[in-house]
């Protein structure tokens, strides 16, 4: 086994590495160390697309002095190395955005039932989101004329949109809802390039056409639908997730709990949830809760039930609930190596096929609950049902108890476990920054200005077993604040934040620079604020547009000095998250390898090309340190084109100043 700490600086994780080696379990590490990626195909250069390949065309060494530079090959059909990794580009942001939108389906489906009261356990907890939701979508919230006008029943007002919404993903023509929502500049940008999202379904099938072998071979025009599928995802199916969901299950706000395997409890029935889609976590979460519950769990020697979460479904009930975390992607192995856990509930994304194996050596059930995810060696299978949401969990948490007194290797929880607050959703955030009576981003932007705040970056995604566990995330997240720069975080990449202790208002001291810092004292936030799940980064969205309306920083996101980043990404929802975010303006840099490098005209064409268009481009640095400094050069560039680039220190605004900045936020508004 390699050196612990190239391997992950998570010292629960270390230990469980250990324990893992000693029992002979073999995890993604061992395997990785074994099989080294391809690299012509990690390039992004190998076309399998019809039986006459695969056709690799790697880049060419280059040419010594005086030899002829060689040419890079193209495939059999001759296609070129700039098609072919754009096909497989555009690929990965189909993918990716059909598990956004597959998602999205699912819970507008649930909503439509919860709308109509057919289900069991759910409920529409967030009225007032429902209300300003409705609105953007053309319904109704009002009933009755004149005098006789009356707010409109909610059941009302969610039935129609739960129609609305389910429309938008069959939809053919015309233009996803959300798309009002950017920043008007923003909306014609999309609308010259011919790249507005009509429904959630459509544009990844045209995508998927179009990477069809013999298709579309003009690069530029693969990328083009490659924007416009990503959209439909960030502002389409993501976004509807995030609503919806807010909705049915309540809107984040601020929540203390813990994050790391040492959640788990040797003396309680340990039930950890895993992946992404938080119906049936919801559920699984009162259903822990009922006295009937807990008192089975005692009558078969237990103290009580632990529940804790994994990846995003983690942070969807992390968020609203305050169910503490047991790790990010790459501890999902390692927490059956506790010889502490129960049942391992897994639903859709993410999750390790090795799971079956390793749960094998141990007593750990492996409960696969999705129809479209069934995992060969699986213990049980409990299909949800939204109809029996409730009962459904019942069984699944009754599986995990009747196992209890089935634990047999020696059992080991790592100490390590960070307090954490979470929860901070796009409406948290502008009610934080501007209290209830004039909620609004303009306080932020104020602070940006002033130089207290030199900007924003979200740092988002995944882990990656090809470098260390955190470090990238730890290292760039360090640096931006020691920058006064506030970090928005999701996905693996906020639990990462939380495992060291960086979602505490306490921390801001210790990490930020002096701007910084005094503004998370004041408002009592921490300076990685934890935005939610990958859906999530809808919120980031949210927030960006609420800045550029808020005035004084320009009138469209990409003249916002915000950026984005993804220091240990995997996923092909990664992809797709950065196209979004690329197309809406922003600068966007991957860590860990990058599936463009096998094409220099591609990854000019992410790059410059994209910049010209969008006014965001891709990058990909995979030194965490340097990612740092080109993120920080990015913003401070920004900041020079707003003319804010003379930080300037602690400037008290008068009278005449704000007016002046309302003056700019109504411009915007109107823009
Ligand atoms: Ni996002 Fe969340 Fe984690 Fe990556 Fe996977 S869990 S959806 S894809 S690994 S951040
Ligand atoms: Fe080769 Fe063209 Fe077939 Fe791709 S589509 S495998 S490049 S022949």
């Amino acid at each position: 086994m390699a050196d612990l700490e190239k391997l992950t600086m998570d010292e629960a994780a270390q230990a469980m590495l250990k324990k893992a080696a000693a029992e002979g379990i073999e995890t993604i590490w061992d395997r990785a160390e074994k099989m080294k990626p391809c690299p012509i195909g990690e390039e992004g250069a190998c076309c399998r697309l019809c039986a006459q390949g695969p056709c690799r065309v790697p880049k060419p060494k280059k040419a010594k002095e005086g030899e002829v530079q060689k040419k890079q090959a193209v495939g059999l059909c001759g296609a070129t190395p700039e098609t072919i990794v754009a096909r497989n580009f555009a690929r990965m942001i189909a993918a990716g955005t059909s598990a956004h939108n597959d998602h999205s389906r699912g819970v507008a489906l649930l909503f439509k039932e919860v709308a109509h009261g057919r289900t069991q356990g759910y409920a529409i907890k967030d009225v007032t989101k429902l209300r300003t939701v409705a609105r953007d979508w053309d319904v109704a919230i009002t009933v009755g004329e004149g005098d006789d006008v009356k707010p409109r029943p909610k059941e009302a007002i969610a039935q129609e949109l739960a129609d609305k919404v389910l429309l938008a993903f069959g939809q053919q023509s015309g233009e996803l809802p959300y798309v009002a929502r950017a920043p008007k500049k923003r909306q014609e940008i999309w609308r010259k390039e011919g790249i507005v999202p009509r429904g959630c379904d459509i544009e990844v099938v045209e995508l998927m056409h179009r990477t069809h072998m013999g298709v579309d071979q003009d690069y530029k025009n693969l990328m083009k639908q490659g924007a416009r599928c990503a959209l439909s995802d960030g502002w389409g199916g993501s976004m509807i997730s995030t609503d919806l969901q807010d909705i049915m299950f309540g809107c984040p706000v601020p929540t203390a709990s813990e994050i790391n395997l040492g959640v788990l409890k040797e003396d309680h029935v340990n039930i950890i949830i895993h992946g992404h889609e938080p119906l049936l976590p919801e559920m699984i979460t009162v259903a822990v809760q009922e006295p009937e519950m807990i008192q089975y769990a005692q009558s078969k020697g237990a103290k009580g039930i632990q529940l804790a979460g994994m990846c995003c479904s983690a942070n969807e009930i992390l968020m609203r609930h305050g169910v503490p975390v047991a790790g990010n992607y790459l501890h999902q192995e390692l927490a059956i190596i506790t010889g502490a856990l129960d049942a391992l509930v897994v639903d859709v994304q993410c999750i390790f096929q090795s799971l079956a194996n390793v749960a094998k050596c141990y007593h750990t059930k492996l409960i696969t609950t999705d129809p479209r995810a069934r995992i060969e060696g699986e213990s049980v299978y409990i299909p949800y049902d939204d109809h029996h949401a409730l009962d459904v969990a019942r069984k699944v948490v009754r599986e995990a108890i009747d196992n209890f007194p089935n634990r047999r290797a020696p059992v080991m929880i790592p100490a390590e476990s960070h307090p954490t607050i979470v929860g901070f959703s796009y409406e948290t955030i502008r009610y934080l920054l501007g209290g209830s009576i004039r909620g609004s981003y303009y306080t932020l932007n104020d602070n940006v200005i002033g130089g207290r705040i030199r900007g924003v970056a979200g740092v988002v995604g995944c882990n990656n077993c090809r470098t260390t566990q955190d470090s990238s995330h730890m290292t760039v997240i360090k640096e931006l604040l020691k920058n006064d720069v506030i970090v928005l975080s999701t996905g693996c990449a906020a639990m990462a934040a939380g495992k060291y202790g960086l979602l505490t208002p306490e921390s801001a001291v210790k990490y930020c620079g002096p701007g910084l810092a005094e503004i998370c004292e004041t408002v009592g936030i921490p300076p990685v604020l934890h935005m939610g799940a990958c859906v999530d980064n809808s919120r980031i969205l949210m927030a960006a547009t609420a800045c550029v309306k808020a005035g004084g920083l320009g009138t469209d996101i990409s003249d916002l000095p915000a950026v984005g980043c993804a220091p240990e990404w995997m996923s092909e929802k990664a992809i797709a998250i950065g196209q979004y975010f690329v197309s809406s303006g922003v600068y966007v840099v991957f860590g860990v390898t990058f599936p463009s490098t096998g094409s220099d005209i591609l990854t000019d064409y992410l790059g410059q090309g994209m910049d010209e268009i969008y006014g965001g481009r891709w990058d990909f640095e995979a030194d965490p340190e340097e990612m740092a400094k080109k993120l920080i050069a990015r913003i401070d560039q920004a900041r020079k084109k707003l003319g804010i680039d003379k930080a300037r220190e602690r400037v008290l605004y008068d009278m005449a100043m704000r007016r002046e900045l309302e003056e700019a936020a109504r411009a915007a508004e109107e823009v």
